[in-house]
């Protein structure tokens, strides 16, 4: 892998800053707590790191929703705070990501302020606006991601303006070219700071029907009423083909991938949230090596922690995206913690922990982690009073949002608040139950979830079959996830017992063991022609 390469196979290490560490005692984190913590992500053996947004923002979605796209929000320091904080990264040989919400922005940025402020003028059309129905009513049946109608009555402009999300969230009108190029200078303003790479939030929204068409109910398979459609939001009865993923979506990321293309070695990663269509969304976001260097989707980040599931995720993705690349994830600040979503016991948690980085380290694809699944932090468990996400603040609690993964991060076990604030009260409570598992508990203790972190990404970085060699599935029966890694000359064998029972596994015909790697927390054998495998266990051979 080359160095304008890195991004292929790397492991990426998500940072949510407002959790991760605060330096000012304000009880929310910011970027000189991520300085000073550089060097615990660094031991990780992390590749880069993706920081989620720190820029001027109201903070109605936690940053999602950005006023201005060129400064650091006060809250989070300042651009030399930025500045210092990359030069350490980089001297640490990490690379930074940055997350540009391009999408939309906040209802307090100045273009919408001046776009809303009347029908004529210079950014009038900035924004999507459209007059009401005859009968008062919104322009489409749209809705919004977050609840209720993606329409927004404005009384000034005595017009609909469109959000995907938040009402305080107005989407970019993409059709006009003068949007375009402003939002392409916010991000040449990065690169020029020097960020590495990008990770663009919602990639497939950024073009809306320009004829405004109705969006169809929703089709059975279209797979819409994914992760982030509880069954109380009526965003999931929709099948959303007018309110995103446009095809003028693919001019405009070929624009932006030939200013990335201006600096050397950067990247980009497109968040692709499409439902059953996805994985052609990403085919066409990626295709000819001219637009996104990777996409994820969210096909991990549901309950679903089986082998078949698991095998169908990724033979799907690299056969219908031949030519793009992928970044695996199962966890996100979106998401419940995996080590919650997966385990079937508290006991189990650790083991399940384990397991799921031993599966993700070992795929073909780029692998991005959340701060704190190293640890194996379970989902905290929070009271109405303490949530912050206006999305779990509106439907609780029939779901409970997205807090539960956002509170911070554990770093000492015995100190209040787990050594992230010196503030009586941080911002999202650090639940009790995360002092037991955090930093300091953990760290050079090999068997614990964070040691055998370190161990898997170590052993990914030194076998080149892992980067991105070919991956083969086995059959070995429903509870057990197999199959082969190999480049060139490097031929690994990786065999998962996701189950709750012992498994023996024979191996195919022609594939014999050579050397069983000796990893932390797999414990399976290999005697004559077989495998022998405990519940969720690993084994892994040179074959
Ligand atoms: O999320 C995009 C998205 O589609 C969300 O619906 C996501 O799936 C949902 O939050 C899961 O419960 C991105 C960001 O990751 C998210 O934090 C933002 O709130 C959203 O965009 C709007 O910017
Ligand atoms: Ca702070």
């Amino acid at each position: 892998v080359g160095t304008a390469d890195w991004w292929r196979g790397a492991v990426i290490y998500q940072v949510y800053p407002r959790s991760f560490q605060d330096t000012n005692g304000d009880g929310i984190g910011d970027l000189k707590g991520v300085t000073e913590k550089l060097p615990y992500i660094a031991s990780l053996g992390v590749d880069a790191i993706w920081l989620s947004p720190f820029f001027t923002s109201p903070m109605a979605d936690m940053g999602y929703d950005v006023s201005d796209y060129c400064d650091v929000d006060p809250m989070f320091g300042t651009l030399a705070d930025f500045d210092a904080m990359m030069a350490e990264a980089h001297r640490l040989d990490l690379k930074i990501i940055i997350d540009q919400v391009l999408s939309h922005t906040s209802d307090q940025h100045p273009w919408f302020k001046e776009s809303r402020s009347s029908r004529d003028n210079p950014k009038a059309d900035w924004f999507v606006w459209a007059d009401a129905k005859p009968d008062g009513t919104a322009p489409t049946n749209w809705l919004s991601v977050f609840g209720g109608p993606a329409w927004e009555w404005d009384g000034v402009r005595k017009q609909y303006y469109m959000h995907n999300f938040l009402a305080s969230q107005p989407d970019l009108n993409f059709h006009n070219a003068e949007v375009r190029d402003a939002l392409l200078k916010a991000v040449r303003f990065w690169l020029e700071r020097g960020v590495d790479g990008f990770r663009l939030d919602t990639v497939n929204y950024y073009f809306h029907d320009k004829e405004l068409r109705n969006n169809p109910p929703h089709a059975p398979d279209s797979g819409d009423a994914g992760l982030d459609a509880p069954d109380v939001n009526p965003y999931g009865m929709q099948n959303h083909l007018y309110d995103k993923t446009q095809p003028e979506n693919v001019e405009f990321l070929k624009s932006f991938r030939a200013l990335l293309d201006e600096y050397p070695d950067r990247a980009s990663v497109g968040e692709v949230g499409d439902g059953a269509r996805s994985l052609k969304t990403v085919a066409a976001y990626t295709a000819g090596g001219d637009k996104l260097h990777m996409c994820y989707t969210f096909d991990l980040l549901g309950p679903d922690f089986t082998p078949s599931h698991i095998r169908r995720c990724v033979e799907d993705f690299f056969r219908s995206v031949t030519d793009g690349w992928v970044c695996w994830a199962f966890s996100n600040h979106d998401v419940t913690r995996h080590a919650s979503r997966f385990a079937q016991t508290e006991a189990e948690r650790a083991k399940v922990a384990k397991l799921a980085i031993s599966v993700l380290a070992s795929l073909r694809g780029s692998i991005c982690l959340y701060q704190g699944e190293e640890l194996g932090l379970p989902e905290a468990e929070l009271a109405f009073e303490d949530l912050r996400d206006p999305y779990g603040i509106r439907f609780w609690p029939a779901f409970k949002g997205r807090d539960g993964c956002r509170t911070p991060m554990p770093w000492k076990g015995e100190m209040a608040n787990g050594g992230f604030t010196t503030a009586s009260k941080p911002w999202l409570p650090v639940p009790t139950e995360h002092a037991a598992l955090a930093v300091d508990v953990q760290d050079g203790e090999a068997t614990s979830v964070l040691g055998h972190y370190r161990a898997m990404l170590a052993f990914r970085k030194t076998h080149v079959a892992l980067i991105d060699g070919d991956m083969q599935f086995l059959d070995a029966g429903e509870d057990v996830l197999a199959f082969i890694r190999s480049k060139g000359e490097e031929r690994l064998l990786f065999a998962f017992n996701m189950g709750r029972k012992a498994h023996k596994v024979v191996l195919p015909v022609g594939v014999s063991v050579k050397q069983v790697l000796d990893l932390p927390g797999y414990s399976g054998t290999v005697e004559k022609a077989s495998l022998h495998l405990a519940p969720l266990d690993g084994f892994c051979a040179i074959v």
